[in-house]
């Protein structure tokens, strides 16, 4: 670009001395109507071609060609006001699961997103990985990509979605194949071995009506999954960092963290059971 646009201002400068430089004449008619027709009909007629072409060209690798035949495969990821929801498909025998806020995937291996919305619009995008498109209620879109190199990787939500639109975003690990299918083992499998006083009082306290952990009777719908949380990257979709003072923080007062956030304040709770939360869900991992 830098190159590209160099030559068009030295073009145009020399273009200008010599105007300035030399007395006007007439054109004919004749080659004043060349002028026209190949410089402003054919030179960007012929350019616009070949940049579609290339266009076009790229499309399929972001983009498959037929978008419903591939969903089944696909993670399905959901914006909700201010997280994501992520649900991995079932793979040979390893069942289905749900997971929020933090997308892991293998280096190599080209991944397909179905994606959706329940509230309002928000926009899905990995910026070091490619593509960005839109999450709308009641649609589907269909998004692939091939992450080619091992990282973690910031993607904001997109589109002005609300109060704390700016807070929400989710992490991108992308792991060796070995390290990824570790990880999702130990994700289905849960936190099933973790039986302690922490799991109880999430149960007394009620926030396994809205949120989900495997391994729990009770799975709520309406909020992020907590399985494994204490090895995420963040918490609060990309809010804070993952600690345990910041996971109390959050706990007391959500709202404070990030305006307009959908879980209640439970700044009411005793300071004992928030820290004996925090330091249970923060040992998750
Ligand atoms: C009324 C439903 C509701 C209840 C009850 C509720 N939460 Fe939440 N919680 C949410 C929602 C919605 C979010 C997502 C907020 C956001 O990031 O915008 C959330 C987020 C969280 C997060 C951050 C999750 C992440 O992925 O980073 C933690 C931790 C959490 N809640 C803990 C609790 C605890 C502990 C309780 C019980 C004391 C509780 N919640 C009760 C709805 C609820
Ligand atoms: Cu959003």
């Amino acid at each position: 670009m830098v190159i590209g646009g160099m030559s068009i201002w030295v073009g145009v400068t020399f273009l200008l001395i010599h105007a300035a430089r030399h007395r006007r004449e007439a054109w004919a008619a004749e080659k004043a109507g060349a002028l026209i027709a190949w410089g402003g009909v054919a030179f960007p007629t012929v350019v616009l071609l070949l940049l579609l072409g290339y266009a076009v060209w790229l499309m399929p690798a972001i983009r498959p060609w037929n978008p419903l035949a591939e969903k089944d495969g696909a993670i399905e990821v959901t914006g909700e006001q201010f997280w994501w929801r992520i649900r991995y498909p079932a793979v040979g025998d390893q069942p289905a699961f749900e997971t929020a806020n933090e997308i892991r995937l293998p280096v190599g291996r080209t991944a397909t997103f179905s994606l959706k919305a329940t509230d309002v619009i928000h926009s899905f995008w990995i910026p070091a990985l490619g593509g960005k498109m839109d999450m709308i209620p009641g649609r589907t879109n269909v998004l692939t990509l091939t992450p080619t190199r091992t990282g973690t990787y910031r993607a904001p939500c997109a589109e002005f979605c609300g109060a704390s639109h700016a807070y929400m975003a989710f992490s991108v690990v992308v792991l060796e194949e070995e390290d990824y299918s570790t990880w999702r083992s130990r994700l289905i499998d849960g936190d099933a071995s973790v039986a302690d006083e922490g799991r109880q009082l999430l149960q007394r306290h009620g926030c396994v009506a809205c949120h989900s952990l495997r391994g729990l009777q009770i799975a709520g719908q309406t909020a992020p999954d907590l399985s494994l949380i204490g090895a995420r990257l963040s918490i609060g979709a990309g809010a804070l960092a993952n600690t345990r003072e910041n996971i109390a923080r959050f706990i007391r007062s959500p709202s404070s963290v990030k305006p307009g956030a959908k879980m209640p304040a439970f700044d009411m709770l005793p300071e004992d059971d928030i820290e004996e939360i925090a330091r249970y869900l923060g040992g998750l991992k």
